[in-house]
């Protein structure tokens, strides 16, 4: 039974569970759902919280983008190699979170008063990751090997880069992450894919 993405075609909140598949290269079908579709209210109405991404793995169906990305870790073996490694991961990916939360505040709700304001806070965030990144010589957020808090932070340097493309000037450690991400092999074909660059980050036209 193939794995599916139910989700709008935008990165949006599932472009973390796809660069996880992708890298893995665990196939799975993309359904997406345009806005016309969604503003239909069918679609919407059988979402268990009215919302997507959906993701379903045979009888097993999922709601909620992170479950979903903590479901496909522990099965795809990217979630540390103990409980503490586990625990540290979730720490990161909390933080990545507040990062997605306040990006997704200002892409929908305050894009024209509040992003020269949200370009003047970004580096003391990023300056944290950058620490981290310097701190740990595994290369990776967590221990030795890549875990679902690096595709989501990754997700996160991509994004930021779209929205000033000197987000990561000031720092060296993210960028040579971010390359070192991108040169994947299995995210190298995924963001040279027409899937990947055709599809808008956000859903508003805003990025
Ligand atoms: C939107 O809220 O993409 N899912 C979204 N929006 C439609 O009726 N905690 C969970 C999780 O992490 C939050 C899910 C989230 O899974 S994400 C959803 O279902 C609704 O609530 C952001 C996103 N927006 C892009 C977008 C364009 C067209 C459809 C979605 C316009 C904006 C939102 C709906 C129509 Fe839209």
């Amino acid at each position: 039974m193939p794995l599916v993405l139910t989700y709008f075609p935008v990165r949006g909140r599932a472009e973390a569970i796809r660069l996880m598949l992708q890298d893995q290269k665990k196939e799975y079908k993309e359904n997406p759902i345009s806005l016309e579709a969604w503003m239909e209210g069918t679609v919407k109405k059988s979402c268990l919280f009215g919302q997507l991404p959906k993701f379903e793995d045979g009888d097993l169906t999922l709601f909620q983008t992170n479950a979903i990305r903590r479901y496909l870790a522990r099965q795809l073996g990217v979630y540390g190699k103990d409980d503490k490694e586990a625990a540290l991961i979730d720490m990161m990916d909390e933080s990545i979170q507040d990062i997605m939360n306040n990006y997704v505040r200002l892409i929908y709700m305050e894009y024209d008063t509040k992003k020269e304001s949200y370009l003047k806070e970004l580096p003391s965030t990023l300056a944290r990751f950058e620490k981290i990144l310097a701190c740990n010589d595994g290369g990776f957020l967590v221990g030795k090997q890549i875990s679902l808090a690096d595709y989501f932070l990754f997700l996160q340097l991509l994004n930021h880069q779209v929205l000033s493309p000197t987000a990561l000037d000031d720092f060296p450690k993210l960028q040579a992450y971010r390359d070192k991400m991108s040169a994947r092999p299995n995210i190298k074909a995924y963001m040279n894919s027409d899937a990947f660059k055709n599809r808008p980050i956000n859903g508003n036209g805003k990025q």
